[in-house]
């Protein structure tokens, strides 16, 4: 970790840079390709890429769809314990986007002018779930929940499958568990291209949401000039903690080991008002940092990460939502006041107490969070990601009355005669039929 002190405010910038993302040309134009020879091919594209890719002859294991029978078989090769933890963590989930239903509440604007407002959910939606190095089951919670909570009517879930043609069980455990039943065999650009077209055995979806790699991010930007639409704008994954003199650093840089272990590209922010507190962290770093299993991607995650002394909780807020974190963690003695301050940032962690592995796994709160400053403009997924909002109105006779006139108004105004006469037209004939 690189110490900075007391840097001066005109080198906030330079130090809350990201790295930038490596979107190579060579990337979207492969991406371009994948998306035509899925468009034009279909299921076909699909078993050749689970060959090239995912080195799976899906052909001779069943072809691209789960079965009911692998489905059904999963439950028996997850741990008794894990499930457990899973159920747990699902009704956590569940309990938390359930508060956020909305009610759908009639508004008289004016007397006889009656406006709602009713949540319809997407009709079709695709769950992108990589597999690779680290089989993120938990996403799987954070974005079935809500999908299901919502209400939409169909859920395709695209994963790609491992060599032998299976998909890992945790994953159908989950899925099971979740009533998703439409799981596909596919990963990478080639799952996002069928998703938003169709193929004969994938439903084209209006929304796709889910992490992934640079070709997986590439070909959901790309998804969008099909009309379909995303999640968020995607990127690597990060964590800003705020660090005062009472906090442990035993825990703050357990918290930093794990944004880091999530790749190499992570980033990782500690800001402290103690100098002691910043040196005792980056010396249990380097200690917990040797028994990682993923030692190597968190050991080069760090060599960006950076380390920034700062003179008081202020400066610190300040710093933090200039940089606007996917996930604040506030190590602090009184988190409060500081979480009341927090103007930008995906999800907040308050006191010594709340790691963020709670809310990336089972306190609740969806994991799905805006990265790359998008913090500033966006929210993390919910149970509204589901939703689209349509308006309704409806006047009586005396609404007419009492907006009509308003409307004439304007629209004169505006020079468009035609929506002036909509409303003079119905005024006319209601006085005709009161006569
Ligand atoms: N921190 C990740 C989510 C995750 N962590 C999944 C563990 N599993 C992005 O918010
Ligand atoms: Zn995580």
């Amino acid at each position: 970790m690189n110490v900075v002190q007391y840097p001066l405010r005109a080198e906030w910038a330079a130090l809350q840079q990201r790295a930038a993302q490596q979107q190579g040309a060579d990337v979207a134009q492969r991406v371009q390709q994948i998306f035509e020879d899925v468009r034009q091919r279909g299921d076909a594209a699909l078993l050749d890429y689970a060959q090239q890719f995912d080195g799976a002859d899906l052909a001779a294991a069943g072809g691209l769809r789960v079965s009911v029978q692998e489905l059904a078989a999963a439950e028996a090769q997850v741990p008794a314990a894990l499930q457990a933890a899973i159920r747990q963590a699902y009704a956590n989930i569940l309990r938390f986007h359930e508060a956020q239903v909305p009610t759908e509440e009639r508004v008289e604007t004016m007397p006889g002018v009656l406006c709602w407002r009713r949540a319809v959910p997407v009709q079709r939606v695709g769950l992108y779930i990589p597999g690779g190095t680290a089989p993120l089951f938990s996403t799987l919670l954070m974005l079935g929940v809500p999908a299901k909570l919502a209400g939409c009517p169909n859920i395709v879930l695209c994963t790609p499958p491992q060599k032998d043609g299976a998909v890992n069980p945790i994953i159908l455990f989950t899925a099971q568990l979740l009533g998703i039943d439409t799981i596909v065999k596919a990963g990478g650009a080639q799952a996002v291209a069928a998703l938003s077209g169709g193929t004969e055995s994938v439903p084209a979806v209006d929304k796709i949401f889910g992490p992934g790699n640079r070709y997986v991010t590439a070909a959901k930007q790309l998804a969008t000039r099909y009309g379909v639409a995303i999640d968020m704008p995607a990127g690597p994954s990060e964590v800003l903690v705020m660090a005062d003199a009472t906090a442990n650093p035993a825990f703050v840089a357990a918290d930093l080991l794990s944004q880091a272990e999530h790749g190499p590209d992570s980033q990782v922010i500690l800001l402290s008002d103690s100098l002691s507190i910043l040196e005792q962290t980056k010396a249990e770093v380097e200690r917990q940092l040797r028994e990682l299993p993923r030692a190597e991607v968190a050991a080069q995650a760090l060599t960006e990460s950076r380390a920034i002394l700062l003179r008081d909780a202020q400066e610190m807020l300040d710093f933090s939502n200039e940089y606007a974190p996917e996930h604040l963690i506030l190590a602090v003695e009184n988190p409060e006041p500081l979480a009341a301050g927090v103007s930008n940032a995906g999800s907040v962690f308050l006191g010594h107490l709340t790691p963020e592995a709670v809310g990336d796994y089972a306190s609740g709160t969806n994991h799905t969070l805006p990265t790359n400053g998008y913090a500033r403009n966006y929210s993390g997924v919910s149970l509204d990601s589901f939703f689209k909002k349509i308006t309704f109105q409806r006047l009586t006779p005396e609404g007419l009355r009492n907006v009509g006139p308003v409307v004439e108004t304007m629209a004169e105004a505006e020079g468009l005669r035609a929506h002036a006469r909509a409303v003079t037209l119905r005024l006319e004939a209601l006085a005709g039929s009161e006569e």
